[in-house]
């Protein structure tokens, strides 16, 4: 990534950083300050169904007590069960006889007979309801329930008489089973035609309609439900106690990951700079790992892998070539590689003068001519011939532009033969392996995985030898760590192997040290190497 375009990333990853913390703590406020509203809605309908369903059991137990004594219709003992339950509970304003449409006698002292209207209702169980009846002595309406010769004179406004959070709140109790939604008793705005869902027994609903939050609450065994409303004014109430909590939270995350992205885009965005002033402190150093011919197990050169000590800590190739990479610092690493290695090699050379080293080249590498300057005067030091070299390059980099092929020719006249490194991972074409003059070909850890395994590409391997073999290719597999691995790519023709089975990157002294023993020996058992 150019450096434009990491200050792009970084101003958006930025703003992101910024508003999704605080959108996030608003979303979170009101929909806690909603789901606050709706509990608080839907307590208000439970405490209504609790009042009425107190009041049915009342009333059944009412009725058993009088009718199962027997009693002489308006009897002076009779009476005197009316008020023995008409005080015993709570929501009952008065219990009478009833007989047709007339209550004959009741609870209430002195009273006389009452005619009243036909039921307004007439429920599944035979019950009547009277609605709005206005009864003598009483200053509002009031509800007439009666089953079995047993009148009840109720209050449904007792039973709205819930305290709420404030006066907005509606509330309104009404008959789920009856078309009309017949209402009992209601209290602030009445529920539009819309709101009356219907849901099953003992259940309840919560939804938002026409700037109110709407619950609509269903008894389990009577044939009553709840529907109450509060204006979303009361969530905004709900809300700014919500953000209180929430937005500070917000704000301490978003200042949290914007430190986090300055820092790291700091860290990135100077990075090339450090690795330009590490490769002048010579802070960068090469370990070798050894190539091994597969056939007799010698070690017949080595993998230049450039390594960067930094404050004490070695850091991995992985994490900063990619970087050096992008910003064009590597060619100032691969000098330093290529430096190092002119500097090692030739004690080496003196015990096996036919030892050789790959070194890696970047993609920027092959474009800039200092490369084959460099080279040039590698092969000036004392002992090295172009055969003790080998440059190893990415199919990414040989892909970049057309102006690589007159530097790999170029590398290719000092006698210097070139594998393209990590094959299969890129996107190459055989045409372009053919054009591009190659001598030998790496094939990439990954696939060398799969050998032995029935992974989807466990049999890529061999086509990629096949491909190498028609193409006359040389070939390293890299990243073998078994002996499985290493006899399926000897039985294949494949020549060379790298990997931890064989020996892990070392220090130039380590090499030197393994090459006495193993750089001479032939047909040595493999197994015995040591990492
Ligand atoms: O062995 P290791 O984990 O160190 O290597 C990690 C990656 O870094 C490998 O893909 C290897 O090709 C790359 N690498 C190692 N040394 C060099 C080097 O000197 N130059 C370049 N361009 N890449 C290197
Ligand atoms: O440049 P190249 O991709 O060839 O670098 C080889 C990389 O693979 C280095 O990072 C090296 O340390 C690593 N490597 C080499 N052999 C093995 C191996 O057998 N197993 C594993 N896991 N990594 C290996
Ligand atoms: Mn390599």
């Amino acid at each position: 990534m150019r450096h434009s375009s990491t200050i792009t990333v970084a101003v958006l990853v930025g703003l992101v950083a910024v508003v999704a913390p605080l959108w996030i703590s608003i979303e979170l406020s009101w929909r806690e300050a909603i789901a606050n509203e709706s509990s608080l809605s839907l307590s208000y309908g439970q405490d209504v169904l609790r009042r009425a369903e107190e009041t049915s059991h009342q009333i059944r137990d009412g009725i058993a007590l009088i009718n199962s004594a027997h009693n002489k219709p308006c009897s002076t003992d009779e009476l005197a069960l009316m008020r023995k339950v008409d005080v015993g509970s709570s929501y009952i304003q008065a219990v009478g006889r009833m007989e047709g449409n007339v209550i004959l006698c009741s609870s209430v002292e002195g009273s006389s007979r009452i005619l009243l209207g036909s039921p307004t209702v007439i429920t599944e169980s035979s019950a009547e309801e009277r609605l709005n009846v206005m009864l003598p002595l009483a200053d509002h309406p009031l509800e007439v329930f009666s089953l079995q010769g047993v009148a009840f004179i109720l209050d449904p406004t007792l039973a709205l008489d819930v305290p709420t959070e404030g006066p907005d709140i509606s509330i309104t109790i009404f008959v789920p089973s009856s078309k009309n939604h017949i209402i009992f008793a209601s209290r602030g705005i009445h529920p539009h035609p819309g709101w009356y869902r219907n849901i099953t027994k003992g259940s309840s609903l919560t939804f938002r309609d026409d700037g109110y939050i709407v619950t609509i609450t269903r008894a389990k065994d009577i044939d009553i439900a709840v529907i109450t409303t509060a204006p979303e004014s009361y969530v905004i109430n709900h809300v700014n106690h919500f953000a209180r909590i929430f937005i500070p939270l917000g704000l301490f995350f978003a200042g949290l990951l914007v430190w986090a992205v300055t820092h790291v885009s700091r860290i990135r965005l100077s990075l090339p700079s450090v690795l330009q002033g590490a490769a002048k402190r010579k802070e960068f150093f090469v370990e070798y790992q050894p190539i091994v011919e597969l056939a007799t197990g010698r070690w017949i050169g080595a993998e230049a892998l450039v390594r960067w000590q930094r404050s004490g800590r070695i850091v991995r190739p992985d994490y900063f070539i990619p970087i050096a990479e992008e910003s064009g610092v590597i060619t100032e690493i691969t000098a330093c590689v290529i430096e190092i290695v002119a500097a090692d090699l030739p004690a080496l050379l003196k015990t096996s003068p036919d030892f050789l080293v790959a070194i890696n080249l970047s993609a920027n590498d092959l474009r800039s001519a200092k490369t084959v300057e460099m080279l040039k005067c590698l092969l000036k030091r004392g002992f090295i011939q172009p055969v003790n070299i080998k440059v190893e390059a990415t199919e990414r980099g040989f892909l970049q532009g057309v102006d690589t092929r007159d530097i790999l020719a170029s590398i290719r006249e000092l006698g210097i033969e070139i594998a393209i490194d990590d094959f299969g991972t890129g996107y190459s074409s055989l045409s372009c392996l053919q054009t591009l003059g190659l001598d030998a070909l790496k094939i990439d850890k990954s696939f060398v995985d799969t050998i032995e395994t029935d992974g989807a590409t466990s049999n890529v391997v061999s086509h990629i030898i096949s491909m190498a073999h028609s193409l006359n290719l040389i070939m390293v597999a890299e990243g073998v760590e078994t002996e499985a691995q290493a006899q399926f790519l000897k039985k294949g023709g494949v020549p060379f192997a790298q990997g931890w089975f064989y020996a892990k990157p070392m220090s130039f002294p380590k090499l030197c040290e393994g090459c006495a023993i193993y750089g001479v020996i032939k047909d040595q058992d493999v197994s015995s190497r040591p990492n």
